[in-house]
This record gives structure tokens, sequence and C-alpha cells, in this order.
């Protein structure tokens, strides 16, 4: 059996499941959303991160149905939330195969109007992969997606090949500093100038800026020292299936 076919298998048998992390207000430590993570319940191996597999869904015929469950448990779940009286914002990862297939901002819109979602507990991460795609589909995408009200995050801003010109042509909402600019964040200067004038960069641009991979008090203390609002890493909890995540932050009240 390929991994492929393992996986088309694992779909049709329900193993897939959300990952939620959770995303903080730095200076309390409220919870402001959570990340949607991917996890295949493997009933063997336990639970494979998407890593080992993400790649080889994106490239096959699997990732629009992958990427629709994903998108449509996220909606639903938030949309649970929301009606239990504790709102969670929820992001999703976008893959670029689901810029290519079909249109997304009516598969939004269609799902924001079946569950009943309030549109700005929904936003959608994307990666510079995506961005390097046809750039008027991409941008025009883009807008009616915000037009909806959900929001669009540039997802580990600063590993990519050309960040800084897709901020200036594409109409995001916020950005995500990587995790790797961030986990040596105390002790590597180059680390803290490039954090530093990221989240400068970010207010100026009036964007929304959240750091992630912050594993220690001592590192949100300093982001917050930077002007850094939100957050998001071990420190504050790792990606956790739906009960605990649920368990920790009460989040169904
Ligand atoms: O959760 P973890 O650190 O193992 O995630 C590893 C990578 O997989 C991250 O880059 C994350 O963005 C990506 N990923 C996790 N869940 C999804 C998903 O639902 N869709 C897509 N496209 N990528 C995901
Ligand atoms: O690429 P993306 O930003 O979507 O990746 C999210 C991934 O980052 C998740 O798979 C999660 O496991 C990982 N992650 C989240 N918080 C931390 C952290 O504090 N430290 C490290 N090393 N990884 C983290
Ligand atoms: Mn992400
Ligand atoms: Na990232």
């Amino acid at each position: 059996l390929t991994l492929e076919s393992e996986l088309a298998l694992a779909a049709d048998r329900g193993e897939f499941e959300l990952f939620y992390q959770p995303q903080v207000r730095l200076v309390d430590g409220s919870l402001v959303g959570a990340e949607a993570l991917i996890r295949w319940r493997h009933p063997v191996r336990g639970y494979v991160s998407p890593g080992e597999f993400m790649p080889v869904v994106n490239t096959s015929a699997l990732s629009d149905r992958i990427g629709n469950w994903v998108m449509e448990t996220a909606c639903r779940q938030a949309r649970a939330w929301e009606l239990s009286g504790n709102s969670v914002r929820v992001a999703i990862n976008l893959s670029p195969s689901q810029l290519d297939s079909g249109d997304l901002a009516h598969s939004v819109a269609a799902l924001l109007e079946a569950t009943g979602l309030t549109p700005s507990l929904l936003e959608l991460e994307v990666t510079e992969d995506i961005l390097l795609h046809d750039e008027r589909r991409v941008l025009d995408m883009f807008k009616r997606i915000q037009q909806l009200g959900v929001r669009v995050l540039f997802d580990d801003f600063g590993t990519g090949y050309a960040s800084l010109s897709y901020l200036k042509k594409f109409p995001l909402d916020g950005l995500k500093i990587d995790r790797s600019f961030v986990l040596d964040l105390l002790t590597d200067s180059d680390d803290a100038a490039i954090v530093g004038s990221t989240i400068g960069l970010s207010k100026q641009l009036g964007l929304t800026v959240v750091a992630e991979g912050i594993e220690n008090r001592a590192t949100a203390d300093f982001l917050v020292s930077m002007g850094c609002e939100e957050g998001q890493g071990y420190f504050f909890g790792r990606p956790m299936p739906v009960e605990a995540f649920e368990q920790q932050f009460q989040a169904t009240g």
C-alpha cells in the first residue's frame, strides 16, 4: 500500500482529527484564539504529525477532500464554541492546492452560511508558497474572503524569499512571526533585532502580529516589551485534542 492509498483509506475511516493550540493575549495570557492543526490518528502508530503526510496529501488527489474536511471541521467547532457562549477564533492552515481548485472564497462563504459561524471567528493562515500562485487570482480571492469578514494571516513570516514584497502586494490582515526567530529570542541578538523590527513594521502597516514558538515566560515578557500583542507556543499550550482544549480553557463553559 502506498502512503497515498493509506491516506485515502484513513479519510474513508475518519482517522483524521484536528488538534487545537491556544493563541493568547501576551499581557495576561488570556485566550484569544486557537490554531487548528491536523493529525492522523493511526490505529497502530498513534497520532501522526502533518509533517509526515501533508506533503503527500498536498500533491495528491486527496488534497481537496482533506482541505475541505479541515475547513468544515474547524468551522463547525468554532460555531459550537460560539453557541456555548465562549467564542474562540479559529485559525486554519491553507495548502497551496486549495487556491488552485475551485473558488475558495465561494467555499468559505458557503461554509459560513451552512454553519452560521460569525465570520470574524475564522482566520486563514497562508504561507509564501500560496502567494507564488497567479497574483491577480490570489489577490482577488483574498479580497473576496476578507469582504466576508474572514481574516487572512501570513504564516511563517520571515522564512521565505520575499516576505516583504508579499506584504506590499497582498491585502493581508496580519502576520505570524515564525518560531525560528522566537525560539532563541532571549540569547540571539540578531533574532531580537529581526523580531523587534517585524513588530514595528506590522504596527506601521496596521497588521496584527502573532509570535509563534513561545516556550517560556521570559520570551513572552520580552515580546510584550517589544509591543507584540498576541502569541502562541508550548508555554501557553501544545496543540491538543479538542476535549483537552476545552478542559484547559473551559471553552464550553
Ligand atoms: O502541528 P505540527 O507542528 O506538526 O504541524 C506541522 C506543519 O503542518 C505546520 O507547518 C502546519 O502549518 C502544517 N499543518 C498542520 N495542520 C494543517 C492543515 O490542516 N492543513 C495544512 N495545509 N497544513 C497543516
Ligand atoms: O507552520 P505552522 O506555524 O502552521 O506550524 C505550527 C506548528 O508549530 C505546530 O505543528 C506546532 O506543533 C509547532 N509549535 C507550536 N508551538 C511551538 C513551540 O512553542 N515550540 C516549537 N518548537 N514548536 C511549536
Ligand atoms: Mn500555521
Ligand atoms: Na509558522
